[in-house]
């Protein structure tokens, strides 16, 4: 007996570390509550990078890098805090969240966008980096509420473009905004909406890593939260956005692609929550290695081949404006 229509199985396209979880607050340099959430990039000499949330006990978080030659083993963690609060910007008063990290080969430099949070509430914030040791902190550049953004690694027409989720009373969808400076972003327009009802991604959406350049397009893995009678559900499905103008979303998946399953993802400080912030493209051109927070406790590591999650978002997928958006 077909119990669903083939196109809504799930199919194992990520594929757990057998070693998850890579980074634990037990195995920190100093002390932490929990260490989760990291933005991830290869480094020049081919080594991985790690930007970790790190929540101390008083409840607040900073950020702070971890490096491994092979990706997986032998992280050497800094000391002490790589970005923390500054006194100098009351927008981080209650800490830094959340980094998602892009190489801007113009630039030669990386740009960090993360949330800044303070009494007003979670604003995303800019900085950038040549070497994750010192940072031209350049502020605020979406007021609270927003959270979940990232650069795109190239120009187009409207100058430098970012992702972002803005919240107001009704919404919490995934908007571009663009910018000639770095500095002031503007000509904001919705990307991808949040559904409505029972789907997956009814109550919010967000970007989970920067987007991916594919022949294809622009492949955008978000998280959608489902409110359900014992809390909230974070998962990740696919996007592709369009190569040159990336605001046209062409493809978002109907079904999640990776939701919690383990029990350090099922089970922690906030419970079933799987949240990549950052992607790593090995040199195959096709494996990609998510790393991501469980359960806001610790980091895990799983991959995908690019190209079946293609594949498979060609199949699951719908043009946007689909079954349970508005
Ligand atoms: C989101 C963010 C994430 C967190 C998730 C689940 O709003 O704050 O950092 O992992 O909630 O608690």
């Amino acid at each position: 007996m077909t119990l669903l229509p083939g196109r809504y199985r799930q199919t194992v396209l990520f594929h757990r570390h057998d070693r998850n979880p890579i980074l634990t607050a037990e195995r920190w340099p100093y002390q932490a509550n929990s260490v989760f959430n990291p933005g991830a990039t290869a480094l020049k000499d081919g080594s991985t990078l790690l930007l970790c949330r790190v929540e101390d006990f008083r409840g607040l978080s900073h950020l702070t890098a971890a490096r491994s030659r092979d990706g997986l083993t032998g992280w050497k963690v800094d000391a002490s805090p790589t970005l923390a609060p500054h006194p100098d910007h009351p927008e981080e008063s209650w800490g830094v969240e959340d980094p998602r990290i892009t190489y801007l080969p113009d630039e030669d430099r990386y740009a960090v966008l993360y949330t800044a949070y303070s009494p007003a509430g979670p604003g995303v914030a800019l900085a950038l980096t040549e070497d994750f040791q010192s940072f031209e902190r350049r502020g605020l550049i979406f007021p609270p509420e927003d959270k979940d953004a990232a650069i795109f690694p190239v120009r187009f027409g409207e100058g430098w473009a970012a992702l972002h989720r803005p919240v107001t009373s009704s919404s919490a969808n995934i908007h571009i905004s663009y910018s000639e400076n770095l500095r002031h972003f503007g000509n904001s327009r919705t990307v991808l909406s949040a559904r409505r009802g029972p789907w997956w991604d009814a109550r919010k959406v967000g970007l989970s890593a920067p987007p991916i350049r594919t022949g294809k397009g622009w492949l955008m893995i978000y998280h959608g939260v489902k409110t359900t009678g014992s809390g909230v559900l974070y998962r990740n499905g696919l996007a592709l956005l369009d190569l040159d103008n990336p605001e046209k979303c062409l493809l978002r998946s109907d079904s999640w692609a990776f939701g919690p399953r383990d029990l350090s993802e099922r089970v922690g400080d906030v419970d079933n929550v799987v949240f990549p912030c950052g992607t790593v493209l090995q040199p195959d051109g096709d494996t990609l290695r998510v790393y991501y927070g469980q359960a806001d406790t610790s980091v895990g590591m799983a991959t995908a081949s690019l190209g079946a999650l293609l594949e498979w978002l060609e199949d699951n997928g719908s043009v946007p404006n689909g079954p349970g958006e508005d």
